[in-house]
């Protein structure tokens, strides 16, 4: 149970690889800095990524901590694998958009 807990925190499931098409899905909120910065790299790079409000759709708070082990956001589910920090979500959407 801990190490369930533990390893969802931790992210620590192998990121899946950014040279195929993948499933993504976005949490955010609208007022988190490090979002925006994720919003505006999928602008540029003229990406389609669904995404979830935590903060105004119900039971999208609830649902991120299931499934990423806490509520940082953002975190970018890539084929339900969840990628925290914006930095390295940046860099894994600039190669996913070279693939
Ligand atoms: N270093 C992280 C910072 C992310 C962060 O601090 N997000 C805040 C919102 S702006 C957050 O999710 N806070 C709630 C939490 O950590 O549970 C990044 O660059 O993505």
């Amino acid at each position: 149970m801990i190490r369930r807990w533990l390893e969802g925190r931790r992210g620590r499931a192998t990121v899946p690889s950014a040279d195929v098409d993948r499933r993504l899905l976005l949490y955010k909120f609208d007022a988190c800095p490090y979002c925006q910065r994720v919003a505006v790299a999928i602008e540029r790079l003229g990406l389609d990524v669904p995404t979830r409000d935590t903060r105004m759709e119900p039971g999208a708070r609830a649902e991120l901590v299931r499934i990423a082990g806490g509520t940082q956001v953002p975190c970018l589910l890539i084929d339900d694998v969840p990628l925290l920090e914006s930095a390295d979500i940046v860099a894994w959407l600039e190669a996913y958009a070279r693939r």
